[in-house]
């Protein structure tokens, strides 16, 4: 506590929760050789997400060019992008993702 000047004292109250911080989503991006299975297999692997779930992401990244794998925060997202794209390599496949700020 300290004196704020007009003979009352000011406390400082401890905020009850930590603020969030910027989200950040991975997005996958079309191409003309990934095959869908091993996109698939991403989208389970490295971003949680079920078959039916996965299935769906895959196939708007290839009907629409692009598709939300996940979303976070910025550190997590590059992180993941890079782990994707390592993995990706390693199979010999060209998918590429993007990191892009959530607005
Ligand atoms: N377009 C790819 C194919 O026809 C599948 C794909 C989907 C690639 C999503 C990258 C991302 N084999």
């Amino acid at each position: 506590a300290h004196d704020s000047g007009e003979g009352g004292l000011a406390v400082q109250q401890a905020k009850p929760a930590l603020k969030m911080p910027p989200l950040f989503q991975v997005v996958l991006l079309n191409d003309d050789y990934t095959p869908m299975d091993f996109v698939v297999e991403v989208l389970e692997g490295f971003f949680g997400l079920d078959r039916e779930q996965a299935t769906r992401v895959m196939l708007a990244v290839h009907y629409e060019g692009k598709g939300v794998a996940g979303v976070y925060p910025r550190d997590i997202a590059e992180t993941k992008a890079q782990q994707v794209v390592n993995h990706a390599r390693e199979h010999e496949h060209p998918l590429m993702c993007r990191v892009e700020q959530k607005s």
